[in-house]
């Protein structure tokens, strides 16, 4: 659902406009430092990037998800880096307190979110609990008026610079029913960063461990007041960010897409410019005519959601589709640079490394392919 064409309009040229002068200039820098400039950070509050998802009560900009992937199309043009920086805020690290939050956690958290002011993180995965996330070990027994946390938490997303951890935790018995959602504020005694992780890609956004020892937690912090609804509210959050992810993968094709051709038009061998050769031309309609499927179901999915209507099917099945889609894109812009597309001083290079996360977090293609299937066997069953 779009409220306002106009304003919508305004915000996505803004974005775009912010994308092409500011960040697309800096990609090669944030790779190689592996940071982004704080100075960027400021300019990204100023947006009000940090909030698009935050209800405009609480001071964010209220994005309904139509509107919000239209931003996420546009944050995907350039390194993911950058929307991952504020990607916990609007969602994984937000929009549990957002779903099942108490008013005094919403009003509490919620405008410091939106403003950029802290950074929020979301803490699911463990050592032993990836795609099984209701396995997962980290306990919280009561003490009195806390909860007392122990466990390892691990790849945890701006968990390095969090001011804000939603910490799913085992209160009562196994399995999902056990699991409550807990937030634990930087600085509290136990609460313990590990060192920040190397991995292939997106350099510039940070992940580490998150380890808790004996870290007290006041009861009133578990999301909504109730424990053994921490799955349950895991599960909406990912429902949510899947498609937001799935938004990023169409943003970064056609990124790849405008770069491949680019390049192809420009790159003369046997004595014209490849673009006009057929097999070349193959490549770039095969990447057009996926990322145009993944951007209709993006839009038909994000609507759908607006419309109050369960999307755990059609997010599964957009992140599935293209997260795997904008792989097979990277693939062939490095394909159609050739050399240069293996050079680390082409984007192409850069790009191929940065999409393979995208099939693995917030559910692998294979968790997407499950739980797809599941709701078609649910719905079937009737
Ligand atoms: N929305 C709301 N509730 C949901 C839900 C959703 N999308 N999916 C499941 N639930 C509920 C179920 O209805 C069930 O509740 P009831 O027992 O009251 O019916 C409960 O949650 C447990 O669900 P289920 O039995 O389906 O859990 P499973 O352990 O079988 O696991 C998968 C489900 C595999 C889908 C889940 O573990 C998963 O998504 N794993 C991947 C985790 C992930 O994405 N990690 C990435 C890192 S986090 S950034």
């Amino acid at each position: 659902m779009i409220r306002d064409e106009e304003s919508l309009a305004a915000l996505v040229e803004t974005v775009r406009r912010f994308v092409a002068d500011r960040l697309v200039p800096l990609e090669a820098q944030v790779d190689h430092d592996d940071a982004i400039p704080e100075a960027l950070v400021d300019e990204m509050r100023g947006l009000g990037l940090f909030g698009l998802s935050v209800p405009e009560a609480y001071g964010g900009l209220g994005l309904t998800m139509e509107e919000e992937v239209h931003i996420a199309f546009e944050l995907g043009k350039t390194s993911p880096a950058f929307r991952s920086l504020i990607g916990t805020n609007n969602g994984i690290g937000s929009q549990g307190i957002v779903a099942d939050g108490t008013e005094e956690q919403k009003a509490e958290w919620l405008p410091r979110l939106a403003r950029g002011e802290i950074i929020g993180s979301f803490a699911l995965t463990e050592p032993d609990a990836g795609s099984d996330a209701a396995s997962l070990r980290t306990t919280a027994e009561l003490d009195g008026e806390d909860y007392v946390l122990n466990g390892t938490k691990r790849f945890i997303t701006n968990a390095p610079r969090a001011g804000l951890f939603t910490v799913m935790a085992r209160t009562g018995g196994p399995g999902a029913p056990g699991i409550s959602p807990f937030l634990v504020e930087r600085g509290r005694p136990g609460l313990i960063l590990g060192k920040v992780d190397r991995k292939m890609g997106q350099r510039g956004t940070v992940t580490c461990d998150v380890v808790f020892e004996n870290c007290r937690v006041p009861a009133h912090n578990i999301i909504g007041g109730v424990p053994g609804l921490g799955f349950k509210t895991a599960m909406k959050v990912l429902d949510r960010g899947r498609l937001h992810i799935a938004a990023v993968c169409v943003g970064l094709s056609e990124r790849m897409i405008v770069d491949s051709l680019a390049y192809a038009m420009g790159r003369v061998q046997f004595g014209k410019p490849i673009a006009e050769f057929q097999l070349v031309q193959a490549m770039l309609a095969d990447s057009r005519a996926e990322a145009y499927a993944a951007r209709c179901m993006v839009l038909d999915a994000a609507r759908r959601r607006d419309e109050g209507r369960a999307i755990t099917e059609e997010a599964a099945a957009a992140k599935l589709f293209a997260s795997e889609m904008v792989g097979r894109v990277a693939d062939r812009n490095v394909q159609i640079h050739g050399g240069a597309g293996y050079m680390a001083d082409y984007a192409a290079e850069r790009f191929y490394r940065d999409v393979r996360l995208f099939r693995i977090y917030e559910g692998t293609s294979q968790i997407q392919q499950l739980v797809i299937a599941r709701e078609m066997i649910r719905r079937a069953q009737g």
